[in-house]
């Protein structure tokens, strides 16, 4: 804490020798309260009104302005300093004409001297009443607990000139903490004054409309800032080679990146006793030599008809992001692996289709996508989309969700694996199913209902051939 001042300085003759004046700390209700942000700097040019310093106690934010405009001569505080009602903050030389000097209390004059480097201090000014702002607590009413002298009725944009939006700084603090650039956000209090929930709703906003991102130096991803890639000389280490990215892998990568980085994922883990289904599935495979039956066409009849009971799956957000699109089609994508990369090729209204034709165009666009003979059209309108790696391996993974579907179900490998039946361990065949969704759209006991119901299809053929 500063010790106030000495008063101002003037000429034997009462004349102010110099426009250096002094900018204070007002009356804020409070002592020693800290400043928390210097706003400006020696040299730089404030405007009255402009604020110098940000001052935080424990009941509110308060930015206290400049008394008057012109060059900051020298801060006198910094971050961390505690303050009280006329402790200089800064010496400022103002512009214009010299204003007249507040009242001087009482003093002898200085004797003459010869002329300091620096002009003196002349006059003291409070700076103006401190703008408070709302703190970001919860369970303080920010404005009520705060003493009335620290909420003048004062215009944002006047207090922060220019376009640079007003938001306190605990405002600002929660914007850079996820990533939000703040001069994109729009404020909806006082003047312009950027609250709290206006940052949500920019987070929102932003998620919803499904900006893409970029891939320059420092990418940009629905306006969340994101550190820039990092740069790495791998030769310095070991021998390399390059390979570029196919085509493929550049588009899926582009797609895959903004789902995942802007669909709030939960995965859903299930098993499906497929015992009876892969009994059925072999001797459907024996009397249909000239065709492969993946166990995927099943697993396609069972999604239908979770998608059927659970329209909410059957959906896509539209842009806005405040209604829900749902469809009364089936097409159902099916994620297939080329040595390209990734594609999904949409099987069309799948609810008309039996096992057989399911499994017959299965095979075609499978042949198409590694003979690269997919056309968008054939890739596009998907509803759902089914992940096998069954025919790998694997006990489970998290695939990520096909924007703007709004869930998708990873399949791995089943396994024939002892199951209590009550009286014994009896050997069954259990397939593992990961089903991850968009939380914005599908709550968790959704989700498991879903995936529960597909269990129970796949666990029961007679249900699945209804
Ligand atoms: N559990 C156990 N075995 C399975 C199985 C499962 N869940 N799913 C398939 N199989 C079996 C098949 O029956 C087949 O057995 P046979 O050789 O005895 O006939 C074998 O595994 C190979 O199947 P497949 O995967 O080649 O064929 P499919 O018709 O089941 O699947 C397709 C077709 C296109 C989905 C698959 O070829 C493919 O590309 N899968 C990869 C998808 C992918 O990459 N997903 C990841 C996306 S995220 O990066």
């Amino acid at each position: 804490m500063q010790p106030p001042s000495p008063s101002g300085v003037r000429s034997p003759a009462g004349v102010i020798m110099a426009e250096l004046k002094e900018a204070r700390v007002p009356d804020i209700g409070h002592d020693d309260v800290p400043v928390i942000e210097v706003l400006v700097k020696a040299g730089d040019r404030v405007e009255k009104d402009q604020s110098l310093i940000t001052l935080e106690s424990d009941k509110a934010t308060m930015e206290v302005p400049a008394p008057f405009a012109g060059i900051v001569k020298e801060m006198k505080l910094k971050v961390g300093d505690e303050v009280s009602e006329g402790a200089v903050i800064a010496l400022i030389e103002a512009e214009g004409a010299a204003e007249p000097a507040p009242p001087q209390p009482a003093a002898p004059a200085p004797a003459p001297a010869p002329a300091p480097a620096a002009p003196a201090p002349v006059a003291v000014e409070p700076a103006a009443a401190p703008v408070a702002a709302q703190r970001v607590q919860p369970g303080i009413a920010p404005e009520g607990d705060v003493p009335p002298q620290v909420r003048p009725p004062v215009d944002a944009r006047i207090v922060m000139p220019g376009d640079a939006p007003y938001a306190s700084p605990a405002i600002r603090a929660f914007a850079r903490e996820l990533g939000v650039d703040i001069q994109q956000v729009k404020g909806s209090g006082r003047g312009g004054r950027i609250q709290r929930d206006d940052v949500s709703a920019y987070i929102k906003h932003a998620l919803a409309s499904g900006a893409r991102p970029s891939t320059g130096a420092s990418a940009s991803v629905g306006g969340l800032s994101l550190l820039p890639w990092p740069k790495v000389d791998f030769a310095k280490f070991g021998e390399i080679e390059e390979k570029p990215l196919s085509r493929i892998q550049k588009i899926s990568g582009a797609n895959l990146a903004r789902n995942w980085a802007m669909i709030p994922h939960v995965t859903q883990h299930e098993d499906a006793d497929v015992t009876e289904l892969e009994a059925f599935r072999k001797q459907l495979g024996a009397e249909n030599k000239d065709l492969k039956i993946s166990p995927l066409v099943f697993q396609i009849k069972a999604v239908v008809a979770a998608l059927k009971a659970f329209p909410q799956f059957n959906a896509s957000l539209d842009g806005s992001g405040e209604k829900l699109i749902l469809k009364k089609y089936f097409h159902i994508g099916i994620a297939v692996d080329t040595p390209d990369g990734l594609v999904v090729p949409v099987i069309r209204d799948c609810d008309k289709k039996g096992l057989l034709d399911l499994a017959r165009e299965l095979g075609e666009i499978s042949k198409k996508a590694r003979d690269k003979k997919l056309g968008p059209a054939e890739m596009s309108g998907g509803c759902f989309s089914i992940s096998s790696l069954g025919g790998i391996g694997g006990t489970g993974f998290t695939p990520i969700v096909n924007a703007p579907e709004v869930a998708i179900l990873g399949v791995s490998k089943a396994a024939v694996k002892p199951v209590w039946n009550g009286k014994e361990f009896a050997p069954r065949t259990i397939l593992p199913m990961s089903l991850s969704y968009d939380h914005r759209v599908i709550d968790g006991a959704l989700a498991a209902r879903f995936a529960s119901f597909l269990a129970t299809q796949l666990g029961d053929i007679r249900r699945l051939l209804l």
